[in-house]
């Protein structure tokens, strides 16, 4: 199964903010040149309603939603990181083997887990939906087939909230009508190359003659479309052993400039991280700090050294440094503060902990 979150980043910024729920919702990634220049990340479905999507410019979607009472908010990536951490954990936990994709969305194998039984894989399926809404307040939408193709186009079928089944026997009749845009792997150049051929939805493209397909598209590719094109696909779902970085943020009792109050609250984040990389057996060669400040500003700062941290308390002293830093740098109170680490490596013994932190250098 795939499943993928709904309007992720806006659904986020719900959880935090219930009020918003019933409103317009845009989330937007302001370039700072002027007030409203930048694009939209992502919109609540209301908002889509009136028309605004992913990667529009702002004032288009401050103009589709004049006169309406709605909320613009700025990306916080520190946030939706961490979200998306419990997320994954909750997933994986009902998998047999397990691939993230994406900020919000996995491949989940539960074909052991199941028996191969496409109704056993629908009340897991329910069971994963529900506990992401009670322990998370998310809605997201679960796409079920043979194999991950399939899973990935049937996620895409129903949304929000969606649960979309299809067993090997429907492949065919799911596919043939889609636009051939669907399959992944067919991007826009692609989808207009098909369409000069005659080629529109996924059924043209299985009827296609496949030595044609390779004269066009080469062998790699034609024999690929003509496999999607029918449903095939054999790829196995894949630990991707990268993640990336882990990050905790939090919101003050008060806004407040004073280090130590702030320091109090990062120590334990500080904690909680580095207990999941010890848990991982990972070592981290970068630190982050992010603020929201009183103006709802976000800022973040960084350190990478030049061998992996392995101790709780160099974690602590160099978000301390970049905290004081920071803080130098404004006039402005904290409002909300986290911490990131990432460069994440395996964990070798043998590390020279203080000159890996006396050699820390600024980024
Ligand atoms: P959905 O799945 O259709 O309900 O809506 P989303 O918003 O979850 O869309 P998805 O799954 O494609 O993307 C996940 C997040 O990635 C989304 O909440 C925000 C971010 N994102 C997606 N597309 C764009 C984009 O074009 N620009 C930027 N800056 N961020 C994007
Ligand atoms: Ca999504
Ligand atoms: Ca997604």
């Amino acid at each position: 199964m795939l499943v993928d979150l709904d309007y992720f980043y806006a659904q986020a910024e719900e959880t935090r903010n219930p009020s918003i729920r019933d409103k317009p919702v845009v989330v937007c990634v302001y370039s700072g040149r002027s007030e409203d220049s930048g694009a939209v990340s992502t919109a609540n479905y209301i908002a889509r309603k009136y028309g605004v999507r992913s990667g529009i410019p702002i004032f288009q979607a401050k103009k589709k939603l004049e006169n309406v009472n709605a909320v613009f908010l700025p990306v916080d990536d520190a946030f939706y990181e961490e979200i998306s951490e419990r997320i994954m954990a909750i997933l994986r936990s009902h998998a047999d083997r397990f691939e993230q994709t994406g900020i919000d969305e996995a491949f989940l194998d539960v074909t052991e887990k199941t028996g191969g039984d496409f109704q056993e894989a629908k009340k897991l399926a329910q069971a994963i939906k529900n506990e992401l809404k009670t322990r998370l307040a998310l809605t997201s939408s679960i796409g079920i087939g043979p194999n991950k193709l399939i899973a990935k186009i049937a996620a895409d079928n129903q949304k929000p909230d969606g649960l979309t089944i299809i067993e090997s026997e429907q492949v065919e009749a799911f596919l043939s009508p889609l636009p051939v845009g669907r399959l992944i792997g067919v991007g826009t150049k692609t989808r207009e190359k098909m369409q000069t051929l005659g080629i529109n939805t996924i059924g043209d493209l299985a009827k296609y003659d496949v030595q044609k397909l390779i004269s066009i598209f080469g062998k790699v590719l034609g024999v690929y479309f003509h496999d999607a094109s029918l449903g095939l696909d054999d790829a196995p779902v894949q630990e991707k052993n990268e993640v990336e970085s882990f990050s905790r943020i939090s919101t003050l009792k008060e806004d407040t400039r004073d280090l130590s109050s702030i320091l109090e609250r990062t120590n334990q984040l500080c904690n909680e991280i580095y207990n999941v990389t010890l848990q991982q057996k990972l070592v981290f060669k970068t630190v982050g700090i992010s603020v929201v400040l009183n103006d709802m500003s976000v800022h973040t700062r960084s350190r990478t050294l030049e061998t992996p941290v392995d101790n709780v308390e160099v974690l602590e002293e160099i978000v301390k440094e970049l905290f004081e830093k920071f803080l130098s740098e404004t006039v402005l109170e904290a409002r909300r503060v986290g911490v990131k680490v990432s460069n994440l490596v395996k964990e070798q013994k043998s590390q020279k902990q203080i000159t890996s932190f006396f050699n820390a250098t600024p980024n």
